[in-house]
């Protein structure tokens, strides 16, 4: 009964201390929380407490000891939690709370390049989480702003422009973006050059293309040649095949503007000339020439067209052709000639033989001789009246020489007839018998290999036998 006593009493005791010590306070997590996050509030009350009750200014209420509550919106709220304990004893504390705003995010797009004056700008990717914006204020980068989601604005002239976005939410929250606004309203440039300048190669040619760009640089160059595709432009090419081609070619910036196209030719050519000769003369035989001899030289060249044409005579010097020339030389010659093309081609010398005799060969008749009497091939004496007498067999001797030519042969002519064409030296030809006391002309005629020809003067002779 006792050991009861003593515990009721202590009891008492405890319970007077407890309900002596009932003190209310609490927190908040987090420590600034906004309109879009849960707020975690705890009760950091002491003392024997069985019952809460917490307002939490916006109308709403717990009797949790711990609660969650999401505020709708922001702004400052007065936080009261009323405890009581077991002893019937209450107590409550007020705070304010401010739930704070979430600011808007600003979204002025990417980085643009275009190639219009006029550009379309849009911010609807900008937002706010916890309520809504309100406006949307562009600054242009030129001087110029306006106001509005999607705005248009036409720029003077072309440029690199930062663009400014500024939006304002529901709360006058503000929050900001820029972005570089390329605006390039000009084509590039491309220039060409070539290994070296010229009107007509003899060689392939390179070529390289060279774009520049005011604003947005180059993005791409092209060319075709001829009636060929179209083709991205990487590195220098060259260009070969024989005849004259066009080279088309343009560039296109990154705004997308697009170069007119240009062009330009190259003219190549690998074929040397061809020349060709013609003699104009008169022909004799075996291709001698019986007279004075104009000589062509008459080039062609498929593409280039000829530059010159030149000949050298034997061992001559080389000359330069530029009209038909005489040429007379007797003799035997040859005649070199070549042409070269305008691109540079030289055509391998060529050459031809020319033989001209213009001159008469010499002849003589030797044996009879005017004035004398031979018996049996043998000359004896002179007669007295210059008549000469031939008596029995004889031969009558001729001597013919030609310098250029040579002798083809030479003819006996009796009585204006041929006795004897002789080919072969000694000339000589053992004249008829069958008419006795005759009163007989004899002559020569050489003739050398040309054709050109002499005649002795005819002597008289008496054939007696
Ligand atoms: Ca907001
Ligand atoms: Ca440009
Ligand atoms: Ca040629
Ligand atoms: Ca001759």
């Amino acid at each position: 009964m006792r050991k009861l006593a003593l515990l009721t009493i202590v009891l008492l005791f405890v319970g007077i201390a407890s309900a002596n010590s009932l003190t209310v306070d609490f927190y908040w997590e987090p420590v600034q929380p906004t309109d879009l996050g849960e707020v975690h509030f705890y009760d950091n009350s002491t003392g024997d407490i069985i019952a809460w009750i917490w307002y939490f200014g916006d109308g709403s209420s717990s009797t949790e000891q711990n609660p969650v509550h999401k505020y709708e919106d922001n702004g400052t709220y007065l936080v009261r939690l009323v405890v009581w304990d077991k002893y019937g004893q209450m107590e409550y504390k007020e705070k304010y709370i401010t739930i704070l705003n979430v600011p808007p995010v600003a979204n002025a797009g990417e980085d643009r390049i275009v190639n219009n004056l006029t550009v379309t700008f849009n911010a609807s990717l900008s937002y706010d989480l916890d309520g809504y914006i309100e406006r949307y204020i562009w600054d242009f980068g030129d001087g110029n702003s306006k106001e509005g989601k999607t705005v248009e604005h036409e720029y003077e002239e072309e440029g690199i422009y930062n663009v400014n976005l500024t939006v304002i939410d529901n709360d006058g929250a503000e929050d900001y973006d820029e972005i570089n606004v390329t605006v390039d309203v000009t084509p590039p440039i491309t220039n060409y050059s070539l290994n070296e300048e010229k009107e007509w190669y003899n060689t392939s040619v390179i070529v390289t293309l060279n774009a520049t760009d005011n604003l947005s640089g180059v993005n791409a160059t092209y060319y075709k040649i001829d009636d060929g595709d179209w083709q991205e432009y990487e590195e220098n090419f060259s260009i070969s095949e024989e005849g004259t081609h066009k080279i088309y070619y343009y560039s296109i910036d990154n705004a997308g503007n697009v170069e007119e196209v240009k062009n330009f030719t190259i003219k190549i050519d690998y074929t040397p000339p061809v020349t060709n000769y013609s003699i104009n003369a008169t022909y004799g035989n075996n291709g001698w020439i019986v007279s004075k001899a104009k000589i062509t030289l008459n080039a062609t060249d498929n593409l280039a067209g000829i530059n010159k044409t030149y000949y050298k005579i034997d061992d001559g010097d080389w000359q330069e052709y530029t009209k038909p020339f005489n040429f007379s030389a007797e003799g035997t010659h040859k005649i070199y000639y070549y042409s070269i093309d305008n691109a540079g081609n030289a055509e391998e010398v060529k050459n031809f033989t020319i033989k001209i005799d213009t001159k008469a060969p010499t002849a003589k008749l030797n044996e009879p001789q005017e004035g004398y009497i031979y018996i049996a091939g043998r000359k004896l004496m002179p007669t007295l009246f210059g008549n000469t007498f031939i008596i029995g067999k004889f031969t009558a001797e001729a001597d013919a020489s030609d310098d250029t030519s040579g002798i083809d042969y030479v003819e006996f002519i009796l009585n204006g007839q041929i006795l004897w064409k002789d080919y072969v030296a000694p000339y000589s030809v053992a004249l008829p018998q069958e008419f006795p006391f005759s009163l007989n002309k004899l002559k020569v005629v050489a003739y050398d290999k040309a054709g050109n020809k002499v005649e002795t003067e005819e002597i008289s002779y008496i054939k007696i036998l």
